[in-house]
């Protein structure tokens, strides 16, 4: 029987991790043959909660879950993390400036950051949920300076998913049909989800659909404001759908982008289409054998490019409000 993979999950208490615990237990995450043992971080005051959510982990008797550990300290909870999944974060609340926001959030993912370097396992994979979620990969990613900062990503894949549903309804078709979708930027409503390199059964997206009022007016406000729409809808945030794209997330990563296809990750930039270099930004990545790679040479119009500057400025002031408050 294989060794099973040590997957840490922070806010483990929250709504998105009562939503993403027993998909990973059942093998969603990494695949129906891989065990896994789960560690999970609360803070002190929410451990009691992660500790019913760890008896209905039991009591699904699920074969592959070795086992569940709850810790509130981070240096124990990333020991051996192959995989860790930064849910936990602080909410912006009322009258909260967005310095104070990051000024919080660094004081959570600094300290995660420095527990991953000290003890996480050599290849662990990381993505950061908790918003502001390119920001705060990026904090963690500095304070881990022995590990590869390709490993550090944030997810606009609940975004990418967005844009399928959406395009599949306008265009009448399966999201199956669907290729090549690519969120550009910060996970916020800056985002820019592109069409333009999509394609629907093989052909063009933008050609198909052909009504780019709706792609300005409709498509890409809808996607960017999904998140206030849920909140507006359920009274509450998502957590099912960010919980699944969490999934698709590590999925994707581990085992790899379909033939001819590509997907959305924020990941750390290399410079390619003018997006500073050590910025955390979405890009189209392909993955293969736990890597990723930026997707190159797409063509980028007057349209995009406008859009996609708008995003990665906001990413870029986000850097320096960090750095001038000395996280990182
Ligand atoms: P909840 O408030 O339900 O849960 C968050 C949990 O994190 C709480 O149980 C809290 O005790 C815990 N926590 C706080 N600080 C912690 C720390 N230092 N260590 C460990 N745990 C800690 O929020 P939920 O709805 O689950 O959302 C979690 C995060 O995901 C939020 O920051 C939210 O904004 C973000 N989201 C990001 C999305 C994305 O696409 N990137 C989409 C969904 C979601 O809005």
């Amino acid at each position: 029987t294989r060794t099973p993979v040590t997957v840490t999950v922070t806010g483990a208490a929250g709504q998105i991790g009562y939503a993403l615990l027993f998909r990973i237990a059942s093998g969603h995450l990494l695949g129906a043959d891989v065990p896994v043992r789960l560690r999970l971080l609360e803070i002190p005051q929410a451990v009691k909660a992660a500790e019913g959510t760890a008896m209905e982990l039991d009591d699904c008797a699920f074969p592959l879950l070795a086992g569940t550990d709850i810790f509130d300290d981070p240096n124990q909870a990333f020991q051996g993390a192959n995989v860790a999944l930064l849910v936990g974060a602080r909410p912006r609340t009322k009258g909260m400036e967005r310095g104070d926001l990051l000024e919080a959030n660094g004081g959570i993912f600094k300290p995660q950051g420095e527990a991953i370097n000290a003890g996480a396992a050599d290849d662990v994979k990381v993505l950061v949920v908790g918003n502001p979620a390119n920001t705060n990969a990026l904090i963690a990613q500095q304070h881990a300076p022995d590990v590869p900062a390709e490993r550090f990503t944030a997810m606009t894949r609940l975004d990418h998913n967005r844009a399928l549903a959406q395009l599949s309804k306008k265009a009448g078709v399966s999201v199956a049909d669907i290729r090549r979708m690519t969120i550009w930027g910060n996970h916020s409503a800056t985002q820019y989800p592109d069409v333009f390199h999509a394609e629907i059964a093989g052909k063009g997206a933008a050609e198909t659909v052909n009504d780019q009022s709706w792609l300005e007016n409709d498509f890409i406000p809808t996607v960017a404001k999904r998140g206030a729409a849920i909140i507006e809808a359920r009274g509450a945030s998502s957590a099912a759908s960010a919980a699944s794209a969490a999934i698709d997330h590590v999925h994707t990563w581990v085992n790899g982008t379909a033939d001819g296809d590509w997907t959305s990750m924020a990941v750390v930039s290399d410079g390619s289409y003018g997006v500073p270099q050590g910025l955390i930004s979405s890009f189209p990545v392909t993955t293969k054998d736990g890597k990723w790679e930026i997707v190159q040479g797409l063509e980028i119009d007057d349209f995009s490019r406008a859009r996609i500057d708008a995003s990665v400025n906001e990413l870029a002031e986000e850097r320096d409000a960090v750095r001038k408050l000395g996280l990182i």
